[in-house]
């Protein structure tokens, strides 16, 4: 098999997608306003956030090319991949393409990961009381193709996630193009992050929905690990991607013995800390810049 370079074995961003920050006070451009985060903290989501240009997310579309081509990525593409559905739904009529380990394929999905305004504003909403030191988890794509493209059934992450503890989670959703009603945006429920089971997620089931305004190409929606989102079909003519960072605060422990991702097991117990949960922010690292 040919093997391809696993990006995962690079700690930092490249520098291809964007300029890697140099000055520590240049940190502080990234942050959320304290009315963001309050209002995170009351809906469980925030919307309309900025974090790619236009340009960078046609960059990354073209990348974004080996997932929706007919062949799909190749064997050693897939060798990396923690997942791979071509369609994950089953239906021919509701396709939804979902893969999640591509950030160890490219430099641009890999310095994605990094982005400075991406985990800047993950360091003030992991945590209620305090910024955190952030760590990646895992990166996510959804795609659903014009016309016949897939539905996401109503969850909660974090109901996916439960191997890893304490719930101390985050998930910030990019769309690489405009998100509307006709192509299937991300949908939430807004409080919908204080609805739990004994504590814990609720099952997966249908609710009924609040109707959201959708997203522009290069924002974000961020969400809480509990709040309740999913989104409906496109009918539109052109496809509607999106690329997802998932990331959780320095100190979350693995909660099972088995495999945590495909190739990654981390003893029940132990932090969550090797080459594939690389520490992306720390906000020491702006302290002095002030
Ligand atoms: O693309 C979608 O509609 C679903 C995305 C999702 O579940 C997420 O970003 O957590
Ligand atoms: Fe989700």
């Amino acid at each position: 098999m040919t093997s391809i370079k696993d990006w995962s074995l690079e700690h930092g961003p490249s520098g291809k997608l964007f300029q890697p920050v140099k000055n520590k006070a240049d940190w502080a451009t990234y942050k959320l306003t304290n009315q963001q985060i309050d209002t995170f903290w009351k809906d469980g989501f925030l919307n309309h956030i900025p974090l790619l240009s236009v340009d960078q997310c046609d960059a990354i579309l073209k990348e974004y090319d080996i997932f929706m081509s007919e062949n799909g990525p190749g064997e050693a593409e897939l060798d990396l991949l923690y997942e791979f559905h071509r369609n994950q739904s089953g239906d021919v009529n509701n396709v939804l393409m979902h893969a999640l380990g591509h950030w160890r394929l490219s430099p641009l999905f890999h310095d994605l990961v990094f982005l400075p305004s991406a985990v800047v504003k993950a360091s003030q909403l992991l945590l209620p009381d305090r910024e955190a030191k952030v760590r990646f988890w895992h990166d996510q794509l959804f795609a659903k193709p014009a016309k016949h493209g897939g539905v996401v059934a109503w969850h909660q992450d974090y109901s996916y996630w439960t191997r890893t503890q304490p719930m101390q989670h985050l998930t910030i959703h990019i769309a690489l193009e405009d998100q509307t009603e006709e192509n299937g945006t991300l949908e939430y429920i807004p409080g919908s992050h204080r609805w739990t089971r004994q504590g814990g997620p609720l099952p997966v089931l249908d609710f009924n929905f609040k109707d959201m305004e959708g997203i522009k190409k290069g924002e974000a929606s961020i969400h809480h690990p509990l709040s309740v989102h999913g989104s409906y079909g496109n009918r539109s003519d052109k496809a509607r991607r999106s690329a997802v960072l998932n990331y959780f605060a320095d100190g979350t422990r693995s909660d099972t013995n088995e495999q945590l991702l495909k190739g990654s097991l981390v003893p029940k117990g132990e932090e969550m800390g090797s080459q594939l949960y690389p520490l992306v922010y720390d906000p020491e690292w702006f302290k002095d810049g002030k």
